[in-house]
């Protein structure tokens, strides 16, 4: 693994309307590599090669190693792979592929697959360019489970970060305790109008680069933490990846499977968000909690002074509710059956209120000290919901819910699936849970998996980068896009064997860790070139140097070509989909951290250093 360097990294758009990555830079490969311009003197122009792109971590021995290169020679070029001593170890020609669309380059593409033999320091040469230094190996992502993991206790609220656990530029004191200058999370009013009590709502996890915390995201955030550890119950863990004491959190050693204990953080916090018995709403969850107003970037959670609000309850948030804890209930109930009953008992109890209530919306312009998470259609998150419940707990009434879905006999992968976008959840759980549900239903499921798979396997292969998301598909958090997707075909890997779904979902690592048109790994700390300027109050480096960069394991959001922030308008105007990314902590809409961004890094990390690595 290769920690980040300093550098700075910007993108323009060109005089032809295509952006392209200027900057200084460690090594020459990229940034000269990459400014359009006259060809060196004495090589044709159509020769001319403008740069190499790979996963800067590295490729697994048996994994598919696959690189892309923008040049404007419009026949095959020869290619040399050299080790960390400069020989060349093997050659061979590029594939062209033409005009890639997500980024308006032309593009040829490197397969070196048979090339095996482990070693550092490796980079792949075209003409006078070379790639960023890269890895062969087995281990090369063992790391990055633990890495992506500690990314969320680093974000807990109500608790103070122990540096020996976080390391001493990341401790912290409490945030959110109810102590001055803090106003919440202890006792949070309603915001004016909604209800006359307060609750107390602390803990959890800070969402992203604000201190907001939504149970909506919070749920598939906390879903796919313990969907990572529940995948880990039926397949090898050679690493122990799953056990108790793997990770950097404060409930070492407590007989609990470490990854279950930070979930459980965030699960208490989804809880505490439900109204109690006796009030109005009792069993929904409150859409939201988060300061009145937005503050300053750089704000430590426990400097921040505002007023903190809990918003209407909400059909969504409280499905959320009711799938997340249904399932943290089977997982729980090995180890605390007390919990475990707890959880269950909040599920049903949401998901009957969510019935009575079954059209609460939150409000889209609810965005004042916080995002929003409006979502006008939750027939998804009752499908989910009713299949965590049905899983759980394998009542007739709840799979007839799954049934008479809408979603049951929907295709729910044609789109990747996201905090609003919650049926695939339920679809991937009952493909891939053991539970007492008819064999009929697991069967449709895991067909459906499968097919989805494969249909993604070829968006992949169609785009030269290679990851399996059309050039149309680049929103507000794509690298989670992207590595969601890859989820759906590792998944199909785990029900099927089939390593044409392995290779995929390896592949698409590619891409986030550096294998893009920008040549950016997104994964802080991973890769020669990647981010570590994301849009945070907490790890605000770039503004206070005093104050740490984001930790490493912290995928940055990515390509967006909707420019949502004034700072991406201003410097990413005109960009090709896949350029619309600066690694600057000013541009929210392109560069945030997030829990739910995590949380699919965390999923795929799992798969990496498990079924990545059978023989
Ligand atoms: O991830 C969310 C994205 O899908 C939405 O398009 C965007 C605008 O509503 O909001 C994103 O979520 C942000 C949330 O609203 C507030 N905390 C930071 C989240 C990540 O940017």
């Amino acid at each position: 693994m290769r920690r980040t360097r300093r550098r700075w990294t910007t993108v323009v758009a060109s005089a032809a309307g295509i952006a392209v990555l200027v900057g200084s830079s460690i090594q020459d490969a990229t940034s000269a590599a990459t400014r359009p311009g006259p060809a060196p003197e004495g090589r044709p122009a159509s020769a001319r090669v403008d740069s190499v792109m790979v996963n800067q971590v590295g490729y697994l021995p048996a994994g598919p190693k696959r690189a892309t290169v923008v040049t404007a020679a419009t026949t095959p070029l020869m290619w040399r792979l050299r080790d960390a001593a400069g020989r060349t170890v093997t050659t061979g020609l590029t594939t062209e592929r033409g005009i890639d669309r997500a980024s308006g380059h032309n593009v040829q593409t490197i397969a070196f697959d048979t090339f095996r033999r482990p070693g550092r320091g490796y980079s792949l040469a075209v003409a006078d360019k070379a790639s960023y230094p890269f890895s062969i190996g087995r281990t090369i992502y063992d790391r990055l489970f633990a890495d992506s993991m500690r990314f969320f206790y680093l974000q807990r609220s109500g608790i103070a970060i122990d540096a020996s656990l976080a390391g001493a530029a990341y401790a912290r004191p409490a945030g959110h305790l109810g102590l001055a200058p803090n106003r919440g999370d202890t006792e949070v009013p309603c915001q004016p109008g909604v209800c006359d009590y307060r609750q107390d709502v602390r803990g959890g996890w800070y969402d992203a680069g604000d201190h907001g915390k939504y149970v909506v995201n919070g749920g598939i955030s906390g879903y796919q933490l313990l969907s990572a550890f529940e995948r880990g119950t039926h397949v090898r863990d050679p690493g122990g990846i799953f056990g108790d004491g793997a990770l950097s959190v404060p409930e070492h050693h407590d007989g609990v499977p470490d990854i279950l204990n930070e979930a459980r953080w965030e699960v208490e916090f989804l809880l505490r968000m439900q109204v109690p018995a006796g009030r109005p709403y009792a069993g929904m969850a409150h859409h939201k909690v988060h300061d009145n107003q937005w503050t300053a970037l750089p704000t430590q959670p426990q400097d921040d002074p505002m007023p903190r609000e809990l918003h209407q309850v909400s059909t969504a948030a409280t499905l959320n509710l009711a799938a997340v804890a249904a399932q943290a209930a089977r997982l729980f109930r090995p180890y605390d059956d007390t919990f475990a009953n707890t959880c269950l008992h909040a599920a049903r109890i949401a998901y009957t209120a969510a019935k009575t209530h079954a059209n609460m919306i939150a409000a889209g312009d609810d965005n004042i000290g916080g995002g929003a998470y409006d979502d006008a259609d939750v027939s998804d998150e009752f499908y989910w919901a009713a299949a965590e419940l049905a899983i759980t707990t394998a009542e007739p009434a709840y799979l007839a819910d799954v049934v008479s879905s809408s979603h049951h006999d929907d295709d729910v992968f044609t789109r990747e699936f996201s905090w609003g976008r919650t049926a695939a959840l339920g679809r991937l759980d009952l493909a891939t849970v053991p539970s007492l549900l008819p064999i009929s239903e697991r069967h449709l499921a895991r067909a459906s998996v499968a097919a989805a798979a494969t249909r993604l396997l070829g968006t992949l292969n169609g785009q030269a980068y290679g990851l399996p998301l059309p050039a149309t598909g680049y929103v507000w958090g794509s690298n989670s896009a992207v590595i969601n997707n890859a989820i759906v075909i590792a998944t199909a890997y785990d029900l099927t064997k089939d390593r044409r779904y392995r290779a995929g979902a390896v592949q698409a690592m590619d891409y986030v860790l550096g294998r893009n048109a920008l040549n950016q790994s997104y994964v802080t700390g991973w890769g020669e070139n990647s981010s570590h300027n994301q849009h945070t109050r907490i790890y605000a480096h770039e503004l206070n140097p005093a104050l740490p960069a984001p930790p490493v394991g912290s995928l940055a959001g990515g390509a967006n070509p909707g420019l949502q922030d004034p700072y991406a308008a201003a410097h990413l105007a005109g960009c090709a989909p896949q350029l619309c990314y600066v690694d600057d902590i000013q541009s929210y809409s392109t560069n945030e951290i997030a829990i739910n961004w995590n949380s699919a890094l965390v999923w795929m990390a799992a798969f990496l250093s498990t079924a990545a690595q059978e023989p």
